[in-house]
């Protein structure tokens, strides 16, 4: 009942009216508390954790191969706008690259999870020995589609998924009735994920207790590291490598684009959602000079594609979970990091919490343990509003650069 006979709320309808980030907040907190009282009877705790790192991971195979689909179909009108969308898309994946770079080079100077050293016997997924580069990339194309969805091999499901996503654009309106199954299923698959979501809570809540019983409070330290290197990060992203793109490339006044954008970045770090600050973002490339032709076709396109702060976070993510167990990454690794965050970034929905789905997939794809999912859960929310910035900020510097390319500025107000 969600009022009592004096008509006030009951407990569980004010917890049912407390907004999703405060209540992961509040799961992390009372998790960390639990923990340090509990101490290693908090293992008790743990299967509730486990079932929800296995639920996350049960939406990586169905929501990364129905979103690449849609992000590659929904170029549909890139096969008619040509030039248009294949600079939009390779400006998107070039950027994508530097920005998953930054993350691991911040990552790797400043450590975060260093002097952590979590023993890695009693993990949920054991991290296996990863392949080679060279294996992994050989092994980039799937001889059994099906066998690699059934078995989970992320990068095969996206190779095979940008392929078929690419002749379902080819073979015109006869292939027009699978995208729009691919796009509801995305459409299922983001809703799922909101779902999925709500468990978080909880789910961290277990986690925290159990990481806190087991490695004691202090391992939670580093994750105050891992919020200064991501913002750093997006920071480093957003004022310097898209200040200079700006400035080089598009000759405009950064500080100036900057100062007309502030109010979709601003929706975008209180949202955490790309989608929902769309609307905002067609307001801000029209204040920009931006030709409507030109942002109503490429923005949306980076809404779907473009997560520049998403591959950044996974970055530093990455490198914190490895440090954190002690496993040191071979070069190979890091190049397989970069590709998987690059390629994932195109499937990553711009809804709340999809990076830490895609985060998962990274993990998996590397063999690091997707124990340190649960280490980042907590401040996940933290992270999202910032990384959502970054790939906001990313589509309009796009889309600004494509229409300064293609002349269709209506006028330089930069
Ligand atoms: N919140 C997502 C977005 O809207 C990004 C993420 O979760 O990484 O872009």
């Amino acid at each position: 009942a969600s009022t009592d006979s004096t008509n006030t709320p009951s407990p569980w309808a004010r917890w049912c009216g407390v907004p999703l980030w405060l209540k992961i907040l509040i799961g992390m907190i009372l998790g960390m508390a639990t923990g340090a009282m509990l101490g290693e009877n908090a293992q008790y705790l743990k299967p509730i954790g486990t079932l929800f790192v296995n639920t996350i991971k049960m939406l990586i195979v169905p929501l990364v191969f129905c979103s690449l689909i849609v992000g590659i179909t929904s170029m549909q009108d890139t096969h008619k706008m040509g030039r248009i969308g294949l600079k939009s898309f390779l400006f998107y994946l070039a950027t994508t690259a530097v920005a998953i770079t930054i993350g691991l080079t911040l990552g790797a100077l400043l450590q975060p999870g260093a002097g952590l050293s979590l023993p890695t016997s009693e993990l949920v997924a054991n991290s296996k020995e990863a392949p080679s580069f060279i294996d992994t990339l050989v092994a980039i194309v799937p001889t059994n589609p099906v066998a690699a969805l059934a078995d989970g091999k992320i990068l095969q499901v996206i190779v095979f998924a940008v392929a078929l996503g690419v002749s379902l654009v080819l073979i015109g309106e006869r292939g027009k009735p699978a995208a729009a199954f691919f796009e509801s299923m995305a459409e299922a698959m983001f809703k799922l994920t909101d779902l999925v979501m709500r468990l978080a809570p909880y789910g961290v809540f277990a986690l925290m207790a159990w990481v806190a019983g087991s490695y004691g409070l202090s391992v939670l330290l580093p994750l105050i590291k891992v919020i200064f290197a991501v913002y750093l990060g997006c920071a480093l992203h957003i004022f310097g490598f898209y200040g200079t793109l700006l400035a080089l490339v598009a000759r405009m006044n950064p500080l100036q684009f900057f100062k007309k954008i502030s109010e979709a970045m601003a929706v975008a770090y209180t949202t955490s959602s790309s989608a929902g600050t769309l609307p905002a973002s067609m307001k801000c490339a029209g204040a920009i000079g931006v030709n409507k032709r030109i942002s109503s076709f490429v923005l949306p396109l980076g809404t779907t594609i473009n997560m520049d702060g998403t591959a950044l976070y996974q970055g530093v993510c990455a490198l914190f979970v490895a440090q954190a167990f002690g496993i040191d990454l071979t070069l190979s690794q890091y190049l397989t990091i970069i590709a998987t965050a690059t390629l994932a970034s195109i499937g990553t929905a711009g809804v709340p919490g999809a990076g830490l789905v895609m985060l998962t997939l990274v993990l998996t794809t590397v063999g690091l343990p997707l124990e340190g999912v649960a280490l980042v859960a907590g401040i996940d929310r933290v992270l999202d509003m910032a990384r959502t910035v970054v790939n906001v900020s990313g589509d309009l510097v796009a889309t600004t650069i494509v229409a300064k390319s293609e002349g269709e500025m209506n006028s330089d107000n930069c």
